[in-house]
Parts: C-alpha cells; structure tokens; sequence
C-alpha cells in the first residue's frame, strides 16, 4: 500500500503537555522502517503546523484557537492525502483527530462512499463545548465528527458521521453528561466489561461486517489510552484495567484481516512520560500489526 505519514504535533487538546514530541518519537521508534518492512511504501509528509489566521478564543476552553487552527489545518491535508494513499496521522493528542477525520470524511463523500469510525479509547470524548468540565478539547472530538450542535467557531462539520457508523472499544472513563448524550445516539459501545465477557473480537467483527456490507472506508482512531497503563505508560490520562497487549495486537490482526482501513490516527503519545521509548515501540509494533505483520502467514490449525 501507500502509506502517507503525517506529522501532527498538537499539544492544544489539554493541559499537561508533551504530545507534540509525538511525531518525532514515532520516527525514532521506526515506524516508517516497520511498514516499509512489510513491503508498503512509506512517504513521511513532514510535521504540519495550524492555521491561525482566525483563532478564536473563549475563557472556558483552553486553547480553542490552537485547536480551530489543528483542524483547518489537518482537514485540507487529510482530504489530499486520503486520495493519494493511507494517511496515518501521528499525534499529537486526540484533538487532531477532529481534523484528520473531517478532511477524510469529505473525501469519503466525494468517492460516494459512506465513512465509518472506529474510536479505541478509555475515553468517549463525546463532550459538547457546553458539557465539557476540563474545557480540554481533546475530550469533544467525536461529539464534532458527529455533527452535535454548538460547535460555531469549529470548521463546519460538512460530512458529519452518523451514529450507527460509529463504534468505540474499550471504554471505561465516560463522564455522565457524555453517557447521557451518547444514549441518544446510535454509536455502537464495548465497554470493558463488554470485551470481558465475549472477548476483543464479537464487537469488532460485528462492526467491520457492517462497514463491509456498506462498501465503507474505516478510518481508526487508536488513543494510546485504550491501552493498560502498564503497557502504555506515556500518556497524559492514564486510565487502569485497559486493553491487554494481546487484545491490542488481536484487534490489529482482524483489522488487518479485513482489508478495510484506510486511515488511522496514533494519538496522545506523551513522550515525555515513556519510558525509554517503550509506549512509542508499543505503538510502532500494533500498527505493524494493523499492516500486515504477523507470526503466521495463514490461520493456524491444531496438530492433532
Ligand atoms: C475527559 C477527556 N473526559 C475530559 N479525557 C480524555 O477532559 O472531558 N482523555 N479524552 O484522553
Ligand atoms: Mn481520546
Ligand atoms: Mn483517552
Ligand atoms: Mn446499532
């Protein structure tokens, strides 16, 4: 395949900071060698910066002009690129994915195909700009990719994704007002307790065989957070009982299986909190995972 790295070093989606050394520890790690060893060919566009000729500002939410400028920004690029290859977007904290996903979904709507989202995350990030406690951005970007009301000094929404085109796995840090909103939706949910009681895979393959029956592109959001702390420490909001690296890597193996991503956000690498590289090295190897990496080239069977 084609595979479009592109740098997105935002930092605005919260507080603490750190994120924008993403990018950088990603090519440290090995990423682009990693897919290039898998036989794809692998460009790295270089690290992007926001567009701030209109940023505007509103006391409640930290850094809202940055985070306008990330999504004007990412979008135009995201659109370009997801016509010439597979973007993968390296974070940068998960306000960019409000960016990467909208630009995607314009080029989605002009190939005539319908978009879908995956969303691998602890977190739901379905706040609204009036909802939000942190007024950290990176907590409303799917409420944005949704098309929920109130985001008037955000690039519009022109293709925003319906609900039952959305899924998240790995919940377990959901604040009330966003399960309040989600429960009018239609976003497909898996929960921890979900994976725990019918496993990584029921949720997942549900969901990929409706983007399949639907002939859809699948962009996925993988938040470095969906992951056990004790995997994936260099996170700003670690969150403990996540994902298990055999989880992880089961759920890049289906993806990959499935032949339908075509574009992927590694998102809210604080590489300032690894150690030694381990988070990024973690992430490098799912995403190897998600491309084609494997111990076995064929479905294994019992000897007996
Ligand atoms: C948290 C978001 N619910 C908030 N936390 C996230 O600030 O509203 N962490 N997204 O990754
Ligand atoms: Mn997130
Ligand atoms: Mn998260
Ligand atoms: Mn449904």
């Amino acid at each position: 395949r084609d595979i479009i790295l592109i740098g997105a070093p935002v930092d605005s989606g919260k507080r603490r900071r750190g994120c924008l050394m993403g990018p950088d520890a990603y090519r440290v790690a090995g990423l682009a060698e990693a897919l290039s060893g898998l036989g794809h060919r692998v460009s790295d566009l270089g690290n992007i910066a926001p567009d701030l000729s209109d940023a505007p500002s509103d006391p409640k939410l930290w850094a809202l002009g940055e985070t306008v400028g990330w999504t004007t920004a990412l979008a135009r690029v995201a659109e370009d690129a997801a016509g010439r290859g597979m973007p993968i977007f390296m974070g940068g904290d998960h306000a960019l994915s409000m960016g990467s996903v909208a630009g995607v979904a314009v080029h989605a709507q002009r190939c005539g195909k319908p978009l879908f989202l995956l969303w691998l995350d602890a977190h739901s990030d379905f706040h609204s700009l009036e909802s939000t406690e942190t007024g950290n951005l990176h907590g409303v970007s799917v409420a944005y990719l949704a098309g929920r009301a109130g985001f008037t000094m955000f690039p519009p929404m022109t293709a925003p994704i319906p609900g039952q085109n959305i899924c998240m796995i790995g919940l377990r840090s959901v604040d009330p007002a966003e399960r309040a909103a989600l429960r009018e939706t239609e976003i497909h949910l898996a929960d921890m307790r979900h994976i725990d009681e019918y496993g990584i895979r029921t949720p997942l393959a549900d969901f990929l065989a409706r983007v399949e029956a639907a002939n859809g592109l699948l962009h996925v959001s993988l938040d470095v957070d969906f992951l056990d702390p004790d995997i994936a420490p260099a996170v700003g909001t670690t969150s403990p009982g996540g994902a298990t690296l055999r989880e992880a890597h089961l759920a890049m193996e289906i993806l990959c299986d499935s032949g339908l991503v075509s574009s992927l956000d590694l998102v809210e690498l604080n590489p300032f909190l690894d150690e030694r590289g381990r988070t990024a090295g973690v992430m490098v190897d799912l995403t190897a995972s998600l491309l084609g990496r494997r111990i076995f080239d064929r479905p294994t069977r019992s000897l007996a």
